[in-house]
């Protein structure tokens, strides 16, 4: 049995040796860039560029506001490799597909993840603009056969029932906290449980009280299916959701979620989102 999107630690090797032969650069510290916050990638050093339709395997970007390009170069020194966009379900693509930069991450060298989306806000005491630092995720694609590890394991990337319940990593988190209040941030920075639905639609009301009643303090599109493939390669794993709008909970309201809403606000926030990771880049500690 063989999946049709199946990548194979080969083929992983083949992209990655291949990007390798280009760039010096070895990055230790992958980044992932969400809707509207690709200005992250903007900030590395030294840069060497690939679109994403030149790489062996890659998807392309077909998201407004995700560029499509892998940045390598160094963050205030360090050496890291940045995805100025990144893939998604809804846009068609298998898990294993969106999933696979993540695969190539590991064998560049990468032992720390960042990743960043746009979400919508679900707890009430959330704000337009606030920044979650997230704790924990609920994988609804996952949870009902979805899962990026679906399909014959190899253990060379990790074992066949990887454990998740430490998969965001805590003293990662406690670093962004501490550096939040060094940059004066704490009043809109929370932590909280992201739930990851397959898209393109927003919630329904009852959809967004679901995942709200079910644990969910944000909820978006992206981000839990490379978590996954990250923990399940031995990656350390750090995430946030930008809250771009507070998804529509109430019979009463007259909001609409909107793309642009999202984008607008990744524009309001993404240089103290910048600010936050690249300080956190400077002081994540490596063996
Ligand atoms: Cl309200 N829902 C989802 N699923 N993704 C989002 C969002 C809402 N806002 C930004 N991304």
């Amino acid at each position: 049995f063989q999946l049709k999107d199946f990548y194979s630690y080969d083929d992983c090797k083949g992209t990655a040796d291949w990007l390798m032969a280009q760039t010096a650069v070895r990055p230790t510290i992958g980044i992932v860039c969400g809707s509207g916050l690709g200005g992250l990638a903007d900030m590395l050093k030294d840069q060497v560029v690939f679109n994403y339709k030149d790489i062996p395997d890659f998807p392309e970007s077909t998201v407004h506001g995700h560029a499509g390009r892998l940045v390598f170069g160094t963050l205030k020194g360090r050496p890291c490799v940045c995805m100025q966009g990144r893939f998604h379900q809804y846009e068609g693509y298998s898990i294993q597909k969106i999933t696979l930069p993540m695969r190539i991450f590991k064998l560049l060298g990468v032992q720390t993840v960042i990743l960043t989306n746009a979400a919508g806000g679900l707890n009430e005491d959330f704000k337009v603009g606030d920044v979650m630092i997230i704790k924990d995720h609920i994988n609804m694609p996952g949870m009902v056969g979805f899962n990026p590890l679906v399909g014959s394991n190899d253990n060379r990337f990790g074992v066949r029932f990887p454990c998740m319940s430490d998969a965001y990593d805590k003293e990662l988190r406690q670093l962004a906290m501490n550096i939040a209040q060094e940059l004066g941030y704490e009043d809109f920075m929370k932590e909280g449980v992201y739930c990851v639905v397959g898209g393109p639609s927003f919630e329904t009301i009852a959809e967004s009280r679901l995942v709200h009643r079910l644990g969910a303090d944000a909820v978006g599109m992206s981000t839990a299916p490379e978590v996954i493939v990250a923990r399940h390669c031995g990656m350390r794993v750090f995430a946030l959701s930008l809250i771009t709008n507070q998804s529509v909970m109430d019979y009463d309201s007259e909001e609409k979620a909107n793309h642009e809403e999202v984008l607008q606000t990744g524009k309001h926030r993404a240089e103290q989102l910048e600010r936050l990771v690249s300080t956190m880049v400077t002081r994540i500690e490596h063996n």
